[in-house]
């Protein structure tokens, strides 16, 4: 007797971006891995990106995804980075800090072939249901019309004032797909149907988030130390807009 078939969702299909896109939109089976793991900006906060992978207990057939800013601002970007390139287990995206090295804004003297790596990140990794995305989505554009500096720096595309007073793009973003990001510093992790905040400034003194995917759960490390001061009004209180959180 054959399974019952199961009714496609709207947000299974692969999503379609544009030319400067597409091509790098990476797309995963999800029949593959047993778990996946959506992580937060790890800003060279290597002892507390390997101490939540020990968390994890990650194994072979178990995936982590990054949402990018692997670099920059904590104490070994380098680092982070043989850790990502070294598993083949272990995804990220481009973050706005990856970009500025590829496109020679900055330089912090990366190995020819650590920055190969950088250069090789995607910009979006989906699979049925979700995708990864360093900034966000603008809610009023069609996907095939976003460019990469809106993928990769997308906070508040409609505030008039500071983008960290909002309205943020996931107030008003209505999916199909659920969007896991990072860019935008939040106090605690935020989840809500169609957009899941995994930036917790580890680097600020704040904690490092993965997300579990399938057990809809989070898992945090909290930062070994503040490596960065930042201002209280750039991080956003997940609980001030009385959002659903965790
Ligand atoms: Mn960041």
């Amino acid at each position: 007797m054959s399974a019952p078939q199961l009714k496609r969702r709207e947000s299974d299909a692969r999503p379609t971006f544009g030319e400067g896109v597409e091509p790098r939109h990476e797309r995963i089976d999800v029949e593959e891995w047993e778990e996946i793991y959506v992580v937060g900006d790890v800003h060279g906060c290597r002892a507390e990106f390997e101490q939540l992978l020990d968390r994890l207990d990650l194994r072979d057939d178990e995936l982590v995804v990054l949402v990018g800013d692997l670099v920059r601002k904590g104490p070994d970007s380098a680092g982070v980075l043989e850790l990502v390139k070294e598993r083949e287990n272990v995804k990220s995206v481009l973050g706005n800090n990856e970009d500025k090295l590829v496109r020679g804004d900055k330089d912090i003297g990366l190995s020819e072939k650590l920055s190969e790596f950088v250069h090789s990140l995607p910009l979006v990794i989906s699979w049925e249901g979700a995708m990864v995305v360093h900034g966000g989505i603008d809610p009023k554009q069609e996907y095939a019309d976003h460019d990469p500096q809106e993928l990769l720096n997308m906070r508040a595309p409609y505030a008039e004032g500071s983008s960290y007073d909002g309205p943020f793009w996931y107030d008003d973003f209505q999916g199909p797909q659920r969007v896991f990001f990072g860019h935008t510093v939040h106090e605690a992790p935020m989840e809500r149907d169609h957009a899941v905040a995994l930036d917790t400034g580890c680097v600020y003194g704040g904690q490092l988030t993965a997300y579990d995917y399938f057990g809809d759960d989070v898992i945090t490390v909290p930062a070994f130390e503040t490596y960065q001061g930042r201002s209280d009004d750039k991080i956003v209180d997940t609980e001030s807009d009385h959002s659903p959180a965790f």
